[in-house]
């Protein structure tokens, strides 16, 4: 007799009980370099040099004993909580089609990797400084590649990165130029390759939310569409018209349980776009002003103070948030669920919070229709 053996990989939406989960590591990590799909800058609006290289020792420490410490909360949770190899993105990369001066870091596996059902998708990725961030989890994939005889294990095409695949004159855009152009969601990357961050789609069972941003083009919607749907899933494209710079869904759009989404006050969905939600029932709640304002965030991080809305779901009753986003915690307690506090300021300076900083392997339940 032959019994069945339990998925390891299985994933459908943000919510479901959370099973298991990999948390990213400051390890290696370097500053994000300028580059054709960035330009970071300094937060404190003094315009002065952003700083290059590794991130100091004191920086990378801090960040990995808040992550540490998540780990330990989930594991008390009872989630079983993997962890990244730790890599070197200080190094330069040459590529036939580029070259960048240094990487970035494992802090944010969300950015790069994501769980449909019994599919782990590898992103194309963006920016030239994280073309590679898929090595460092890399063990894990073979992990459960080797481990789940259902895993199905998928690497999305690899962009050139080339000069031609960026609009490099989208940083200098006067704000006039850049109103227009946003009204066509023209960002820094051409629509001649497929590009896609991982952190820029949103699971709601049979259903996959994209965002079109800086960091994922039409084609690489086109190919999210066309490599899904076949297996029954609906990729929808949803738009942020007064974000200048999107990047990333989950500061922006964030489901917490079946019905409830958190929204971003200052980043109404197009019009139009809401009407899948509320015509499905789904309340659109917008979350409340940060804690702290956008030039008060650390010097180095390139998110906005929305990284409040950046939680992590461990259960649909149950939300991981950082412990200084006071309002969001009153919201949450208010709306019946339970809030975990964990700090994550420290993690803030590498641009992301509880969300982006992990990446859900395994919750329980399957493919819901919740837009029928
Ligand atoms: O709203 O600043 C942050 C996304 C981080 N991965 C924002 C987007």
């Amino acid at each position: 007799m032959t019994t069945a053996v339990p998925p390891l990989v299985n994933a459908w939406n943000e919510w479901d009980p959370l099973e298991e989960i990999i948390v990213g590591r400051a390890d290696g990590a370097a500053f994000e370099p300028v580059e054709p799909g960035s330009r970071p800058q300094l937060r404190d609006g003094s315009g002065g040099p952003f700083p290059t290289g590794p991130k100091p020792d004191d920086m990378v420490k801090g960040a990995n004993e808040e992550l540490d410490h998540l780990a330990e909360v989930l594991k008390g949770y009872g989630v079983t909580v993997r962890r990244p190899e730790a890599f070197d993105y200080t190094t330069s990369v040459k590529a036939p089609t580029f070259e960048v001066s240094n990487q970035y870091c494992g802090v944010c596996p969300r950015d790069v990797l994501i769980t449909i059902g019994n599919e782990i998708i590898e992103a194309t990725m963006s920016r030239r400084a994280r073309f590679f961030e898929y090595l460092p989890y890399r063990p894990l994939i073979y992990h459960y590649w080797n481990n789940d005889p259902k895993m199905v294990w998928t690497a999305a095409p690899k962009p050139s990165m080339a000069d031609d695949m960026y609009r490099q004159e989208f940083w200098d855009w006067p704000l006039e130029k850049r109103h227009a152009e946003m009204h066509n969601f023209e960002f820094c990357v051409t629509q001649d390759e497929v590009v896609f961050d991982a952190a820029d789609m949103s699971r709601f069972g049979r259903d996959v939310i994209v965002q079109e941003s800086m960091t994922t083009n039409r084609q690489g919607i086109n190919w999210l569409r066309r490599h899904l749907e076949p297996k029954g899933l609906r990729v929808h494209t949803v738009h942020f018209p007064l974000d200048f710079f999107p990047s990333h869904i989950d500061c922006t759009f964030v489901p917490l349980r079946p019905g409830l989404i958190l929204t971003n006050p200052d980043r109404p969905l197009r019009e139009g776009e809401e009407r899948l939600f509320l015509d499905n029932g789904w309340e659109l709640l917008d979350a409340p002003t940060p804690s702290t304002d956008n030039h008060e965030m650390p010097l180095y991080c390139q998110s906005s103070k929305w990284l409040s809305m950046n939680v992590l779901s461990i259960a649909p009753d149950v939300v991981v948030c950082e412990e200084q986003e006071k309002p969001m915690h009153d919201l949450l307690e208010e709306r019946g669920f339970e809030v975990v506090k964990v700090p994550f300021r420290k993690v803030y300076e590498y641009g992301g919070s509880l969300h982006c900083a992990t990446w859900d392997v395994r919750r329980t339940g399957g493919a819901e229709d919740y837009f029928p």
